[in-house]
């Protein structure tokens, strides 16, 4: 068995930043995470999975859980002072730290406390989902500069899956690495190293509840998905639970691709690129698959806001790339792309 202090300790090497403080860090995420992991496994008996009465920044009703998980990464980041700013989907503005001390940590996150937090209640795997960055500004508070960095600029990336078991998952740009948590121990344990999306898969997640208001090219991708031929093992199977961890989760170990287009009703679709597309972009591509919108290489997309939103294709290679080839084709016109 090896714990996940351990596996740092054996790869500080492999990591071009190899401080302490990195390791701190993730140190400090993994301690949120099991306080948050503590209180999801008794949502039910506690008086916790309900709404919170307030509205987030994206106007979603906040679970008391999505505060809960929220507070406690913001708590263990700060405690841990190697975080000058933290980007959060829960918080409409940039959170900085008043005390010197976080002022000078050299890293920034970007967070999803508690992402498919309305699965909560019917007990469906949620996650958290994270990116680290290396400041790019001198000293003091961090700025919106230092989180509005482009995902092919991250340090490192993950999420928690607190599921039928909890998993930190995560990669510092040398492949993707999976620990499980055991409560009896309050550990991490390395059980699913150098983890691989295979290159084909046989799943297709996408809500098509809103296929009417699909794009030509994503109509075209979920028919070849059921179209029936045995030789490429079609039609595929559909398995969507409405939570972007569990999905993406289930896609990496099996092979399968994800898809939260952009629409006719919503352009730019429903996930943000700071905290959801952008992590999840860089596992996928650590262990082998792609991430884009569409079109574009997720990671090379250059933020501007804070909060914003982007079509999200990812998955197993092969099965991205016909996404994208079928996106070329048909909708690159209604989506105002233009190809060579
Ligand atoms: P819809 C959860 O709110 C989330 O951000 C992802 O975790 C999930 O895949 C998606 O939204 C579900 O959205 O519109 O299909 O309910």
């Amino acid at each position: 068995m090896k714990t996940l202090i351990e596996f740092i300790n054996d790869t500080q090497s492999d990591f071009p930043y190899a401080t302490g403080e990195f390791t701190r860090v993730l140190n400090d995420l993994t301690i949120a995470a099991k306080i948050v992991n503590r209180e999801i496994n008794k949502a039910g008996l506690a008086d916790i999975n309900g709404y919170f009465g307030e509205t987030n920044v994206q106007g979603e009703d906040q679970k008391k859980l999505d505060v809960f998980a929220n507070n406690h990464f913001i708590a263990a980041l700060k405690h841990g002072g190697m975080v000058c700013a933290i980007a959060s989907e829960e918080n409409e503005g940039l959170i900085t730290y008043d005390n010197a001390y976080s002022q000078k940590g050299k890293y920034v996150v970007t967070m999803d406390p508690l992402d498919g937090s309305s699965n909560i209640e019917v007990n469906v795997p949620i996650g958290t989902i994270f990116s680290i960055y290396r400041r790019v500004s001198e000293s003091g508070p961090g700025t919106l500069t230092d989180v509005l960095q482009p995902g092919n600029k991250q340090v490192a990336a993950g999420y928690i899956i607190y599921g039928s078991s909890t998993m930190l998952v995560y990669t510092t740009g040398n492949g993707v690495n999976g620990f499980t948590y055991d409560p009896s121990v309050g550990l991490f344990i390395l059980s699913h190293p150098n983890m691989k999306i295979p290159e084909n898969g046989c799943i297709y997640s996408i809500n098509e509840a809103n296929y009417i208001y699909f794009h030509k090219g994503v109509k075209e991708y979920i028919a070849y998905c059921q179209e029936d031929d045995p030789s490429t093992d079609r039609p595929y199977t559909t398995r969507y639970i409405g939570s972007l961890v569990a999905d993406f989760h289930r896609n990496l170990i099996r092979g399968g691709i994800y898809i939260y287009p952009g629409t006719f009703k919503n352009p730019v679709g429903k996930l943000r690129l700071l905290y959801e597309c952008n992590p999840i972009a860089y596992l996928a591509e650590q262990a082998g698959g792609i991430a884009s919108d569409g079109f574009r290489r997720i990671l090379d997309i250059k933020p501007t806001e804070l909060h914003q939103r982007v079509p999200f294709f990812v998955g197993s290679t092969n099965m991205v790339l016909k996404a994208q080839e079928l996106m070329k084709v048909h909708s690159a016109k209604e989506v105002g792309i233009v190809t060579e």
